[in-house]
């Protein structure tokens, strides 16, 4: 009797410690505002650790974008260069992408576990005339489920690869 007692609590605790395991490896795939809004993350080397929601991007400098999608359709996105957003993250880009700056890239995240990777300087106006919009509305409509609420568009490559669907984080990093 003392043995079955035994065997059933360390069973207990067995299976307590695998749920509580499993629980804390599960990261959330996405985060939620106190509005219930989906939010952006921005992180990593970054002066001031940001988490946007689509409100907080329509006070930042909003840009109508006509791209062609991978179908070749024009479409109309609305949403904010990248390289504002990570101004607004107090990332080192203007006069203070120099030096030791000049290693550091940007990982965009997506939901589905996707991933693609910019330099800085790809992304700081001060450096190119392309740019990497962060968009969360096409022909007047928020982003469906799948693609949205927040998505890269990269208007001046002739591939869609970097045009990242579904992004939850932008984390910027040193190379070395
Ligand atoms: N999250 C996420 N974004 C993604 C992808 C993906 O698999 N997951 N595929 C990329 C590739 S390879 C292409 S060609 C385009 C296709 O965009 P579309 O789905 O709007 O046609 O999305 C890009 N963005
Ligand atoms: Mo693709």
């Amino acid at each position: 009797m003392k043995n079955i007692l035994l065997i059933s609590s360390v069973m207990t605790l067995l299976v307590n410690f695998v749920l509580v395991s499993v629980m804390a490896q599960t990261p959330p795939a996405t985060t939620k505002s106190a509005t219930g809004q989906v939010a952006l993350k921005i992180e990593g080397e970054v002066g001031k650790s940001l988490q946007l929601t689509t409100e907080d991007l329509r006070k930042m400098p909003v840009t109508e974008v006509k791209a062609k999608d991978k179908g070749d359709k024009e479409r109309k996105f609305i949403g904010v260069p990248l390289g504002e957003i990570l101004k607004a993250a107090q990332v080192t880009v203007g006069a203070q992408l120099r030096g030791k700056n000049l290693v550091k890239y940007v990982l965009v995240k997506a939901a589905d576990g996707y991933e693609a990777l910019f330099s800085l300087p790809e992304l700081d106006s001060e450096f190119t005339t392309a740019s990497v919009f962060l968009v969360f509305e096409a022909d007047g409509k928020p982003l469906a489920t799948g693609e949205g609420p927040y998505r890269l568009v990269v208007p001046g490559e002739k591939k869609h690869a970097r045009w990242v669907r579904e992004v939850t984080t932008i984390q910027v990093a040193f190379a070395k």
